[in-house]
């Protein structure tokens, strides 16, 4: 069965990817999907023939029988997802994959990280390659719709910035007119780019790369002038830089980057699971339960702590988990601002502010719905 599947997800996904970059013609696929003349796409029948193949409830029971949960991810972005000195994958996404496990196994080193391209992340979710995206991936309208994705809680806002050469003098997005300017294909970033700059009405060479290595290497070699992608991108990557101090990254936002993890649509029980386990990470901070606090919980006398320990009431089982899915959870990979910190902040080499990704209770975007 396990043999039939794999099979037929290997052949889906060559006729995919075929179709894919025909479509395309290896451009985004922002552009693919928001061509008008194309609608309705192949792309959009396919997907949704592979979603009604994924009735509710089959994710996690293949999940179940595989033994692990597959997550598409990064390999290239230190801080959110790469593979560290022990050949292990490490990062801020990788966690969030960590904690799916951590919930349906209570083994967080229960899952497989496919390492995926911007360009390789829908078809694999589509096809079922993986069965969750968690890999700087921003929530679009497009990729909520002909794209076949629904997307759980956003886990970081961010926005997409542009780095320079102190060196070069620039210091705003208007004295980059004229500048070649590096961009990765199958990312939202294009877009945006070029929108802004629309607006703004400054003509510039747009120099599209497949992966961001590449990209960050002709930068480097001075064959651009300057690279467009999420801020978390470009701080995570001017840490490789040969002289980080060398560079700067431009206070202008050009978008809203919503970055979370994301299922393909046709399976409400598995989005239920990603959702629910992502705002545990969430909920635990609000109500200061961490890795390290958890089990002084476990006696609290507080209806709210009890039904998110599982300690009373049944909210894991009503989505095909166990009771306390969010104390496997927390005890296993802690709360949003211990893998916040241990990726991104006070504890890792970007000590990045926590910005908009702070509790709303501490004037920020993060909020869980109530746990009942
Ligand atoms: N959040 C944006 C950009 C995501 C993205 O793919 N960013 C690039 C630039 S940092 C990346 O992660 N590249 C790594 C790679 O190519 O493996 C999106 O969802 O399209």
């Amino acid at each position: 069965m396990i043999k039939r599947k794999n099979y037929l997800s290997v052949l889906l996904a060559s006729f995919f990817l075929i179709l894919a970059l025909f479509l395309t013609g290896c451009s985004s696929e922002e552009d693919a999907s928001t061509d008008e003349s194309e609608t309705p796409t192949e792309e959009t029948e396919d997907t949704e023939e592979t979603s009604s193949d994924n009735d509710s409830g089959s994710t996690l029971a293949a999940v179940e029988e595989r033994g692990e949960v597959v997550v598409g991810g990064n390999s290239q972005l230190p801080g959110f997802g790469y593979v560290n000195e022990d050949g292990d994958y490490e990062g801020f996404d990788i966690d969030f994959g960590k904690a799916l496990a951590a919930a349906i196994f209570d083994d967080p080193e229960a899952i497989e990280v496919r390492p995926l391209s911007a360009q390789e992340r829908f078809t694999a979710l589509q096809t079922g390659e993986i069965d969750v995206l968690i890999r700087n991936t921003t929530w679009t309208t497009t990729r909520d719709t002909e794209l076949g994705t629904n997307f759980g809680p956003t886990t970081f806002y961010d926005g997409q910035g542009m780095m320079v050469t102190k060196e070069s003098g620039i210091t705003s997005l208007e004295d980059l007119a004229g500048a070649r300017i590096g961009v990765e294909t199958g990312t939202t970033t294009e877009m945006n780019l070029a929108d802004q700059f629309r607006k703004l009405g400054i003509e510039y060479e747009q120099v599209v790369f497949d992966d961001s290595d590449s990209l960050v290497e002709a930068y480097e070699a001075g064959t651009v002038d300057a690279w467009t992608t999420d801020k978390s991108g470009l701080v995570s990557r001017q840490a490789t830089l040969a002289e980080p101090d060398a560079h700067l990254i431009l206070t202008e936002a050009l978008s809203k980057e919503p970055l979370g993890p994301t299922v393909r649509q046709g399976d409400d029980q598995w989005f239920n699971i990603v959702k629910w386990v992502t705002f545990a990470i969430i909920e635990a901070e609000e109500l200061g339960i961490t890795s390290e606090n958890i089990d002084d919980f476990m006696d609290s006398e507080d209806p709210v702590v009890r039904r998110f320990l599982g300690i009373e009431g049944e909210l894991g089982s009503l989505m095909g988990l166990p009771n306390d899915f969010a104390y496997r959870v927390i005890k296993h990979v802690g709360n949003y601002e211990e893998i916040y910190n241990r990726n991104l902040g006070t504890d890792s080499v970007f000590n990045l502010e926590r910005g908009y990704n702070t509790n709303w209770k501490d004037g920020g975007l993060l909020y869980s719905p109530p746990f009942n």
